[in-house]
């Protein structure tokens, strides 16, 4: 019973809350996640009690051990409410997963593209003429200043934006495409509530809308090597004037 007082009180005195939610998505995975907790947290503590029950009202005071095969009616009870819990709980959760994961990107939002390796980011905007050019893996040269193998004879590369830090203007939806050139990594932000790993040969379109200004980890949660502990960069919500300067001064710099 310590144990089970011990467990409830470190869920219940919220000793380690997560960071503050910045999107719509964040607040509905909040929820969910809640939610999700009572319902779990309410069996685990009946379950308990039930246990405390039966090893108290059982016990040994000089009484005949008695066989019993089980008890078909409770059997199905419990596997029924079992199976409504999960379920039900499947069904309340489209909202905060697929929701945002099934449905595509607003037709207006920003494309950046999130390349991850052994252990860094990088993110490339399509520059000016909003198209991403040809990426070629036999170019690809972090030392010669290419990480992502642009095609230099690809016009539409030639103003594409390369970074090391993911930028992006607050409360506006942003579809990031997700890759990787070596093994799987992953893409989580905290205070986004949104985790998407990175896997080879595979272009993964996530979305999102950030609903406050500010800057924020972004963390790879893959084990993909001796130095994923410290695979790190960081997301900045700016206003959208602050965006657009940003953008101004990169194609410049580019
Ligand atoms: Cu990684």
């Amino acid at each position: 019973m310590i144990f089970v007082a011990a467990t409830v009180f470190v869920f219940a005195a919220h000793l380690y809350p997560a960071p503050p939610p910045i999107s719509h998505d964040a607040v509905l995975v909040d929820r969910q996640y809640s939610l999700t907790l009572y319902v779990t947290g309410a069996a685990f503590v009946l379950a308990q009690l039930g246990l405390a029950w039966a090893v108290l009202r059982y016990r040994d005071h000089g009484q005949k051990a008695r066989f019993v095969r089980g008890n078909v009616a409770l059997e199905i009870v419990w596997t029924s409410v079992t199976l409504l819990a999960f379920v039900g709980l499947g069904i309340l959760g489209r909202d905060a997963w697929a929701g945002a994961r099934f449905t595509p990107a607003a037709p207006d939002a920003i494309q950046i593209e999130v390349t991850t390796n052994q252990f860094v980011y990088t993110f490339r905007y399509p520059g000016p003429d909003g198209k991403f050019g040809r990426l070629d893996p036999s170019l690809v040269s972090a030392p010669a200043g290419n990480p992502l193998g642009i095609d230099p004879n690809d016009p539409a590369g030639r103003d594409d934006i390369v970074l090391a830090s993911l930028t992006v203007p607050v409360n506006h939806p942003i579809e990031l495409l997700v890759r990787s050139q070596d093994v799987i990594h992953n893409f989580f932000v905290r205070e986004l509530r949104l985790q998407q790993d990175a896997v080879p040969g595979m272009l993964i379109p996530v979305h999102f809308a950030a609903d406050r200004i500010g800057t924020y980890d972004i963390v790879c949660t893959q084990l993909c090597g001796l130095g994923h502990y410290k695979m790190h960069s960081l997301l900045n919500v700016v206003s959208q004037s602050d965006y657009d300067a940003f953008l101004k001064r990169q194609a410049l710099v580019q």
